[in-house]
C-alpha cells in the first residue's frame, strides 16, 4: 500500500513508483511527452525530469537520516519494522503540518513529493527520537 502526499500546491503530473526493496537509491528518468506544435501541427517531443528516491525505516531509524534531493523529487519510505511509523513534518516539539503520512505498517510504504526548495525536518509521531531532514535544492 502506498500513500502519496504532495508538498505545495503544484502537483507533478508524472510520478513514477520506485522500487521499495532497494534502500536509498536515487532514481532519475526522462519521460518523453508528445505535443503538437500549434504553428506547424507537427508533433513535438519534450522531456520531463522525474526524480524518485527510495528510503526506509529500520530498527526505529529513518535511513538515510539526512536526504538531499532536487526539487520535484518523490521520496518513498518503506517500513521494515514490525511496528507502525509515520513520516511527519517538523519536530515533535513543533510539528509544522507540511506533510504527514500517517502510520504505515511493515511492508507498506508512503511517499511525499517535494515541489518547493527548502529544508524540511520530519519525525515519527509515535517515536519522538526518530527524526530526519530533507534538503530540497533547485535542480533540473
Ligand atoms: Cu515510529
Amino acid at each position: 500500500m502506498t500513500r502519496r502526499i504532495t508538498v505545495a500546491a503544484a502537483v507533478a503530473a508524472l510520478m513514477l513508483a520506485c522500487a521499495p526493496s532497494i534502500a536509498c537509491e536515487m532514481g532519475h528518468e526522462e519521460t518523453a511527452q508528445s505535443h503538437a506544435d500549434p504553428a506547424t501541427m507537427q508533433p513535438l517531443l519534450r522531456t520531463v525530469a522525474v526524480h524518485t528516491m527510495a528510503a526506509e525505516i529500520k530498527v526505529f531509524q529513518f535511513q538515510p537520516k539526512a536526504i538531499e534531493v532536487p526539487v520535484g523529487t518523490t521520496i518513498t519510505w518503506t517500513n521494515n519494522d514490525a511496528i507502525g511509523h509515520s513520516v511527519t513534518s517538523g519536530t515533535p516539539e513543533a510539528p509544522d503540518g507540511k506533510f504527514d503520512t500517517g502510520f504505515f505498517k511493515k511492508g507498506e510504504s508512503a511517499s511525499v513529493t517535494f515541489d518547493q526548495p527548502g529544508e524540511y525536518t520530519f519525525f515519527c509521531a509515535r517515536h519522538k527520537n526518530m527524526r530526519g531532514t530533507v534538503k530540497v535544492v533547485p535542480g533540473s
